[in-house]
C-alpha cells in the first residue's frame, strides 16, 4: 500500500484518536524557545484579562487603555480607551530602532525576480501610499478594496490603509469579477487598489479586466489605483478620471504621513469569508485586540527571533496572510519571505529552492500543499539544502498523520517541531496550537488551547463530552482578536456564532478531546466546504449553478479528497428538455469558475432527475454526502419520496 492509499482507507475521523505517537520538544529547542515555562498556562487561566493586558504591552500605544475588557455577550470590547496604530507598530517602531536596515520583506516573483525591502524602504513606501490614498480623498473610516497579486505593494497598500484608519477589504486575486463586485458593494468602497495582473504557473492573470467588469455595477467606487506588474502599460485599458497608475501617484506623494491614532475598538479591516448562506460575511476586526492577538501568537507559536527568516506561504487575500504574512511578523520586526506564484513552477521543487536560497528558518503552510509534495515525491526536497529550517507549521484543515510524519521527516529532518494551528477568519489569530518549547505534539492534533484561551468540546446541549467522544468545538470566554460583528449584519453575527449555545462562541467545527486534553479537529459541521484549506459555502456554488440557463435546481456537497482534503460535488437537475451531457458538465464547471473563482469549481457534477427532499421541501444533503462517500445511507424516513435517493444511488457509480 502506498501512503496515499493507506490514508484513504483509514477514515480520518476514526483513525485519528488511534494515533499515539508523541513528539516532545527537544532539550535544545526548549532551552532557546521564547516561551518555555509551562506555568504560563495556569497563570493565564487564573486571570485571563491580566494575561492579555500583559500581552498588549508588546505593542506601542499612543495612549494606554483605561479598561481591559467589557464583555456584554456576545459583544466584547478590549483595551478600552487605548489609542494605537497598526502601521506604526509594524513599520515605524522598527524604522526607529536597530532594525532600520533589516529586511522586512524578501519578495520573489514567479518569473524569478527578487526584491528586498528593508524596514526603511517599507516605511517610505507605506508613508507615500498613505498620502496617495489621502490625496484621492480617502478618509478615516472609508473602506478600501484591495485586489492584487502577491507583490510587496499588496502589503504596502494594507499597511497604508491601516495608517490612515481606512479599513481595508482584501479580495483574493483568484476571485471572479462577480465575487469582487459583491464584496465592493457590500462595504461600499470608494477606492479599489489593484494591479494589471500577476504571474501564476507561467501565465499572466489579468486582474484589471476583472475590476473593470466588476465596476460596471459598483457605483460607490470613485477611483482605481493600478500597480504595474506586467510588461506593458499600453496593454491596460485605463478609464479617464477613474484609473491612476500606482507609480505615477507615488512619484508625487509626500514621504511622511502622520499615523492616525486609532481607538482600540476602531475597525482595522474587514475580510469576507464563506458561511452557510450564499452571501459571504464581512468579518470585522478591530485594532487593539487584533494586533494583540497576532503579535502575541507570532512571538509564542512561531518562536520568532531577531535572525529568523520567516515564510508563511498563504496569500494575503486570506486571513492567514493578513495575520501571519503582514501584521503578526511585521509587528514583531521579523524578516518575511513573500512569493508570488505556484509551488510547481517552473518545477515541483520551487518552494524548497526558495527555502534554500533565503535560508528560511520558519515555514508555515497548509496540509493540502504537504499532500501534494508527498505525491510529487521526496526527490524534490532532496535536491535542496533545507538545513536552515528550525520550525514548521500547518493551518487550514486537519492534517492527516501520514502527511504530518512526512513533513516532519523529509522537510523538518526529524528535528523541527511542528505547530498545527487551529483558527479561523473570525478568530483573527491562532487559538489552538502547541507552544513549541512546551507542548509535546501528536500527529493530527492541534494539541491544546494557547494560554488565555478557554475552549472545550460539548454536545448539542452545551454539556462537555467525555474524552474520545465527538462533539462541537466551543470557545468559552472572549479573546482579544475575536471578530466584533459581521459588517452591516449584526443579526447574522448573533445567529451564526452565538445562538447555538448561550455565551459560548460556536466556530462550526466538530472536535474530540483525548484523555490528555488534546483537541482533534474533525472538520466543519455546517454547510461550509473546506477545499485546500479554503472555505466555500455550498449555497454559493448552488446559486452559481442555478444561475446557468440549463439548470433547474442543484445541491452541492463536500466529498473527501486525497490532496484537497475536500472537493466540491454537485447534483444538478436540468430544465425540461435539456440533456445532461459531458459537454454540459464541463460548461457548468466553467460557469461556476467564472461566477465565483477557480477554487469553487466542482470536481464532478451529477445530473439527476430529482433531488432528495424532506416533506417540507428541504434538500437532504446529508444523504447525498453518504452516496458520494460510498457510505451506507443514513436515516431516510423524513424523505418525501424515498425512491428518489435509491435512484440517485444506483445511478451514482464511483468510476472516477
Ligand atoms: C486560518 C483559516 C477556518 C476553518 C476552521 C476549520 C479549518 C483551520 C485548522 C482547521 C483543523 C487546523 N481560516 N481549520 N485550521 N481544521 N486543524 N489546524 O483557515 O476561516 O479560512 O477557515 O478551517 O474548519 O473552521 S478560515
Amino acid at each position: 500500500m502506498t501512503a496515499m492509499e493507506k490514508q484513504k482507507s483509514e477514515s480520518p475521523i476514526e483513525g485519528l484518536l488511534e494515533e499515539k505517537r508523541l513528539f516532545k520538544p527537544s532539550d535544545e529547542f526548549r532551552a532557546q524557545a521564547n516561551v518555555n515555562d509551562p506555568k504560563i498556562y495556569e497563570e493565564a487561566a487564573k486571570d485571563r484579562e491580566a494575561y492579555w493586558a500583559k500581552q498588549a504591552e508588546r505593542l506601542h500605544w499612543f495612549k494606554k487603555w483605561d479598561k481591559v475588557l467589557e464583555w456584554d455577550p456576545p459583544f466584547a470590547k478590549w483595551f478600552i480607551g487605548g489609542k494605537l496604530n497598526a502601521s506604526y507598530n509594524c513599520v515605524d517602531r522598527h524604522f526607529k530602532s536597530h532594525r532600520r536596515q533589516k529586511p522586512a520583506i524578501i519578495w520573489e516573483g514567479e518569473p524569478g525576480e527578487q526584491r528586498v525591502l528593508t524596514y526603511e524602504d517599507l516605511y517610505y513606501e507605506v508613508n507615500k501610499f498613505s498620502n496617495v490614498l489621502k490625496n484621492l480623498g480617502v478618509k478615516k473610516g472609508d473602506r478600501v478594496t484591495i485586489y492584487m497579486p502577491m507583490v510587496p505593494e499588496l502589503a504596502i497598500a494594507v499597511l497604508a490603509c491601516a495608517r490612515i484608519g481606512a479599513p481595508h477589504s482584501v479580495v483574493f486575486g483568484g476571485f471572479s469579477a462577480d465575487s469582487l463586485r459583491e464584496r465592493i458593494n457590500d462595504c461600499q468602497s470608494k477606492i479599489v487598489v489593484t494591479a494589471d495582473g500577476g504571474y501564476r504557473r507561467g501565465n499572466f492573470i489579468p486582474l484589471k479586466d476583472n475590476v473593470d467588469e466588476a465596476l460596471k455595477n459598483a457605483p460607490s467606487v470613485e477611483k482605481v489605483v493600478v500597480f504595474q506588474r506586467g510588461e506593458d502599460k499600453k496593454k491596460v485599458n485605463m478609464h479617464k478620471d477613474r484609473d491612476y497608475w500606482w507609480d505615477e501617484l507615488m512619484e508625487k506623494a509626500e514621504t511622511y504621513c502622520e499615523p492616525e491614532p486609532m481607538d482600540s475598538e476602531d475597525m482595522l479591516f474587514l475580510l469576507y469569508t464563506s458561511g452557510t448562506t450564499g452571501k459571504p460575511k464581512g468579518i470585522v476586526h478591530t485594532t487593539g485586540g487584533y494586533m494583540t492577538g497576532v503579535t502575541t501568537t507570532t512571538y509564542m507559536i512561531f518562536d520568532i527571533k531577531e535572525d529568523d527568516i520567516y515564510w508563511c506561504t498563504a496569500d494575503i487575500g486570506w486571513i492567514t496572510g493578513h495575520s501571519y504574512v503582514v501584521y503578526g511578523p511585521l509587528s514583531n520586526g521579523a524578516t518575511v519571505v513573500m512569493y508570488e506564484g505556484g509551488p510547481d513552477y517552473p518545477d515541483k521543487d520551487r518552494f524548497w529552492r526558495i527555502v534554500e536560497k533565503y535560508r528560511v528558518t520558519i515555514f508555515y503552510t497548509a496540509p493540502t500543499a504537504i499532500r501534494s509534495f508527498m505525491r510529487w515525491g521526496i526527490e524534490y526536497p532532496r535536491r535542496c539544502d533545507l538545513s536552515s529550517l528550525r520550525l514548521l507549521g500547518t493551518v487550514g484543515e486537519p492534517i492527516n498523520p501520514e502527511a504530518w510524519i512526512w513533513f516532519h521527516k523529509y522537510i523538518g529532518n526529524e528535528k523541527c517541531p511542528i505547530v498545527d494551528t487551529w483558527w479561523q477568519t473570525e478568530t483573527g489569530s491562532i487559538l489552538i496550537s502547541p507552544l513549541p518549547g512546551i507542548v509535546a505534539t501528536k500527529p493530527g492534533s492541534a494539541t491544546i488551547p494557547i494560554p488565555g484561551i478557554e475552549a472545550d468540546v460539548v454536545d448539542n446541549y452545551g454539556n462537555p463530552v467525555e474524552p474520545g467522544q465527538g462533539g462541537y468545538l466551543v470557545i468559552k470566554s472572549p479573546w482579544p482578536s475575536m471578530l466584533r460583528t459581521i459588517y452591516g449584519d449584526e443579526k447574522r453575527y448573533i445567529d451564526t456564532y452565538w445562538s447555538k449555545y448561550k455565551n459560548m462562541y460556536f466556530p462550526g467545527d466538530g472536535a474530540k478531546k483525548d484523555e490528555d486534553g488534546y483537541f482533534w479537529l474533525l472538520g466543519r459541521v455546517d454547510d461550509v466546504i473546506n477545499v485546500s484549506g479554503h472555505r466555500i459555502g455550498t449555497m454559493e456554488v448552488e446559486s452559481a449553478l442555478v444561475d446557468h440557463p440549463s439548470v433547474a435546481e442543484s445541491a452541492v456537497i463536500g466529498k473527501s479528497h486525497d490532496i484537497k482534503g475536500q472537493c466540491i460535488v454537485a447534483f444538478v437537475t436540468l430544465k425540461e428538455g435539456v440533456k445532461g451531457t459531458p459537454e454540459l458538465e464541463n460548461e457548468l464547471k466553467l460557469h461556476v469558475g467564472k461566477k465565483i473563482g477557480a477554487i469553487a469549481k466542482p470536481e464532478k457534477i451529477y445530473f439527476t432527475a430529482e433531488l432528495p427532499k424532506t416533506r417540507s421541501g428541504k434538500i437532504m444533503r446529508r444523504l447525498l454526502r453518504d452516496i458520494a462517500e460510498g457510505r451506507i445511507l443514513g436515516d431516510t424516513t423524513t424523505l418525501a419520496d424515498p425512491t428518489v435517493i435509491e435512484r440517485i444511488k444506483s445511478q451514482y457509480t464511483d468510476k472516477e
